[in-house]
């Protein structure tokens, strides 16, 4: 199944961003640490254009921590770039985030007016909302565990100089990359009614018993016969009893126990990619 979601909200979304970014003197990207290069929406570059860009990786908690690293050396690597972590054991404050800012900012000091504004961008589910709670350190955005929650942008108040707009998740028109759409499907980035979450879990399961086979051993109690996707979801299926009419497998239920417990952590922390060379 070919991915694609671009619901008419995003299109709306990406043209009121443009809007602001006249206005805007850095922006913070937010991309999921497992996917760095699959997460990085080349229409929020363009509308970006030169601005200087925190990049944050997110969800650090569940990628593999050495190649996280090793991108938040690329990232740092690259001209008007500074790359930051965030995750559940490693959360960032709003003195990270300002003092990024400025050191990014700190060639053009003179030139900068009294207030301030950095937008947070990003794909879908990433933790844009959870991030602007968690540095202005009040709930003041929506969040949820499902993408498309934010549908408007929101301003918050950082300190006397700072202000900080969180903006709705977009995606682009077209997903060229179907590999990369796969990843971000996995990650929980696309809607459910835009995928089958029997493809999905297919991907993960060739990729997992590819990469990550003992940690599915562990969890599974898998038999050492068990070298395909389908035998993996087979056995999936009878060890947690994700059986539907007539004794047969549900495989709706075994993709989505798969799923669950690879986007929750339960199976290991995964990078799906590494910076190129
Ligand atoms: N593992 C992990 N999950 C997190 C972390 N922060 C947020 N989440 C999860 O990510 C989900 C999505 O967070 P949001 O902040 O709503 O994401 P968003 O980017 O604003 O999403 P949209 O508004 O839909 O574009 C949350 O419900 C949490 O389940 C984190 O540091 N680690
Ligand atoms: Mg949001």
């Amino acid at each position: 199944m070919t991915i694609s979601w671009y619901p008419g909200h995003m299109r709306k979304a990406s043209k009121e961003l443009a809007k602001i970014m006249r206005k805007t003197h850095a922006v913070i990207e937010i991309l999921d640490a497992r996917i760095p290069a699959a997460s990085s929406n080349p229409l929020l570059a363009s509308i970006r254009g030169q601005i200087p860009c925190i990049k944050v990786l997110s969800k650090a908690d569940l990628a593999d921590a050495s190649i996280t690293r090793a991108w938040r050396s690329y990232f740092n690597a690259q001209d008007g770039c500074l790359c930051l972590l965030n995750g559940l054991d490693n959360k960032l404050s709003a003195v990270d985030v300002i003092s990024a800012a400025d050191r990014l900012l700190r060639h053009s000091r003179d030139q900068l007016p009294a207030k301030r504004q950095l937008v947070v961008v990003g794909i879908p589910n990433v933790e844009k909302s959870t991030l602007l709670n968690q540095i202005a350190d009040r709930k003041i955005a929506k969040t949820g565990n499902e993408p498309a929650v934010t549908k408007t942008q929101q301003r918050v108040r950082l300190d006397e100089k700072w202000y900080l707009v969180d903006t709705p998740g977009l995606l682009w028109p077209k997903l060229e990359d179907q590999t990369g759409a796969y990843r971000l499907a996995c990650t929980g980035t696309i809607r459910n009614t835009a995928v089958e979450a029997e493809d999905v879990a297919w991907f993960v399961a060739e990729w997992l018993l590819r990469e990550h086979r003992q940690a599915l051993s562990d969890r599974y109690q898998l038999h050492a016969s068990i070298e395909k996707p389908e035998q993996l979801l087979q056995s999936i299926a009878e060890s947690r009893g994700c059986i539907g009419k007539g004794g047969r497998p549900d495989w709706h239920k075994t993709a989505e126990t798969l799923l669950n417990d690879y986007r929750s952590g339960k199976l290991g922390r995964f990078s799906l990619e590494h910076p190129p060379e």
